[in-house]
């Protein structure tokens, strides 16, 4: 494979030292490739920091001067490396747009990428070289040592998501903050929001203000539930942006609407609004297909969130829409993929999608069934609709780990962090292979999670298993080494305060 030649060539041009040591089995997700030389590099505490991007460089200086105390002046577009040089020049092709080289020598730490976000995923994998105490908060003791080589290193997916439901119960734009920090530690590089369900429609929509003022409301059990103003969406937009994360906002229809059918009486059918939700039922609600004003409330609305929204996709939703007839499901279907296509977006969709005919060219279809045959993803596929892989009996980050999980679902199955990591998303779905992957995503339904501690315990240490599944070279795949892996995650999640979960399947030390 090209990929085999890639990294033949490699060792075989570093090949004096190759034999002689290797690197830590500590990097999550796995790298393309590494070559240790055997030498060690120590940060002193006069180093220096150049970065030829801003974002990245203060990212980096933040984190170090945090935990190690040292004054770590960063200098931006300087001539002169520092003892950490983060550099936009000298990349091999190879990289592409989100990889990078990491040379660590005796005297310094050399990154080079072709853009910000390759330099931001080689400080990542820096970091995960330093020891954990390196994600302290506070100052702790060093040595602050990492291994000598090189790493080579780029995705194997451009699509790496995780998806987080703050429609069930609602996050505050600080908690999102919070778990896009965690993510982009795994070098994820998509946020799907689900914005909107049966229990509440959490963005401000001028056009329709009811909607996040009533619709907003509550929450699963009855809460006070919340919604975020634009300008707090626009927020979480640029944060993640700052982390090198895309956001997806899904608006989730015709299915799943029932805060928005409660929130204006003219939408319904009937003219009379439902009751606001607080059940965890799925499949009862259904926009009114028939109705004109439907579309024109779709129109107002995705149009709204596509002006908010630098991402290429719009999520429409359009799962387990059971109180909606099939033909009016495609007649709806066809018409909403034809909106987000008049704003200017590509449209994504759960897979049920599929079965309302080929989507547009552009779009994604999220799979998430249990099964691995489905001819109506596959046929998609096949016309040009690219996959994106979240099989809920391995991808569900709602899932309860084991029987004694406090948090959690099981309709689709235990998923333990191996189960996690055991599956191929690039051949994994009959008919679906190859470049029709776009990648994979880990969603998080909040039915039964309410605090930051909750999202941290069901997304660690699963979601790390998926970002490798996303990111890594399959023949890096090996479940003993990523196990082994994994658990050196332990400490780092430790020092920040992670709440992760302490499956036995991992030696955690
Ligand atoms: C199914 S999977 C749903 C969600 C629920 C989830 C709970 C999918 C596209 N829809 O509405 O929250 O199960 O696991």
């Amino acid at each position: 494979t090209a990929l085999g030649l890639v990294c033949a060539g490699l060792s075989a041009g570093a090949g004096r030292a190759a034999a002689a040591s290797t690197f830590p089995n500590v990097v999550v997700p796995a790298p393309v490739s590494e070559t240790a030389d055997g030498t060690t590099f120590t940060l002193p505490a006069n180093a220096t920091l150049s970065s030829d991007d801003a974002n990245t460089g203060g990212y980096l200086a933040g984190v170090l001067r945090a935990s190690t105390g040292y004054v770590l002046p960063l200098t931006v577009g300087a001539t002169s490396p520092g003892t950490i040089a983060l550099s936009l020049t000298g990349a091999p092709a190879t990289v592409g747009a989100e990889g990078y080289q990491l040379t660590v020598s005796t005297s310094g730490v050399l990154i080079q990428a072709q853009q910000a976000a390759g330099l931001f995923h080689g400080v990542q994998t820096l970091l995960q070289l330093l020891p954990g105490a390196v994600m302290s908060p506070g100052v702790q003791p060093g040595p602050w040592t990492v291994p000598g080589g090189t790493i080579l290193d780029y995705p194997r997916f451009g699509y790496r998501g995780a998806m987080l439901d703050i429609a069930r119960h609602f996050f505050s734009v600080a908690q999102v903050e919070r778990y896009i920090d965690e993510l982009a530690l795994y070098k994820v590089n998509y946020l799907h929001l689900h914005l909107s369900d049966d229990q509440g429609w959490r963005i401000a929509v001028n056009s329709w203000p009811n909607l996040a003022t009533y619709g907003g409301s509550t929450e699963v059990g009855g809460g006070a539930g919340g919604y975020w103003t634009q300008a707090d969406y626009s927020a979480v937009v640029a944060y993640a942006a700052s982390r090198y994360l895309t956001v997806v906002p899904e608006i989730d229809m015709p299915g799943h609407t029932n805060a928005a059918l409660a929130s204006y009486a003219q939408l319904n059918c009937s003219g009379t609004a439902p009751a606001l939700y607080t059940g965890t039922n799925v499949g009862f609600s259904s926009l009114c297909v028939s109705l004109p004003l439907t579309y024109t409330f779709v129109d107002q609305v995705l149009g709204e969130i596509a002006a908010l929204t630098p991402g290429p996709y719009l999520h429409i939703g359009g799962d387990e829409a059971s109180s909606t007839p099939a033909s009016d499901y495609s007649t709806f279907i066809g018409k909403a993929e034809q909106i987000v296509a008049a704003h200017g977006k590509s449209v994504m969709g759960w897979h049920d999608i599929t079965n309302a005919g080929t989507p547009p060219a552009g779009a994604q279809a999220q799979f998430w069934g249990t099964t691995t045959s489905a001819p109506t993803v596959a046929a998609a596929a096949a016309n040009g609709t690219k996959v994106v892989m979240s099989p809920a009996n391995h991808a569900y980050l709602d899932m309860k780990y084991n029987r004694k999980t406090r948090l959690g679902q099981t309709w689709a199955g235990l998923v333990d962090v191996n189960t996690a990591y055991g599956w191929d998303p690039g051949n994994y779905l009959t008919g679906v292979t190859g470049s029709e992957v776009a990648g994979v995503e880990g969603p998080l339904w909040t039915e039964t999670i309410v605090t930051s501690a909750d999202i941290e315990y069901m997304a660690f240490p699963r979601l790390p298993a998926l970002a490798e599944l996303g990111w890594s070279p399959w023949s890096t795949h090996d479940q003993t080494a990523f196990d082994a892996r994994l658990g050196a995650q332990g400490p780092r999640w430790k020092a920040m305060g992670v709440n992760y979960y302490h499956s036995t399947q991992i030696t955690w030390p």
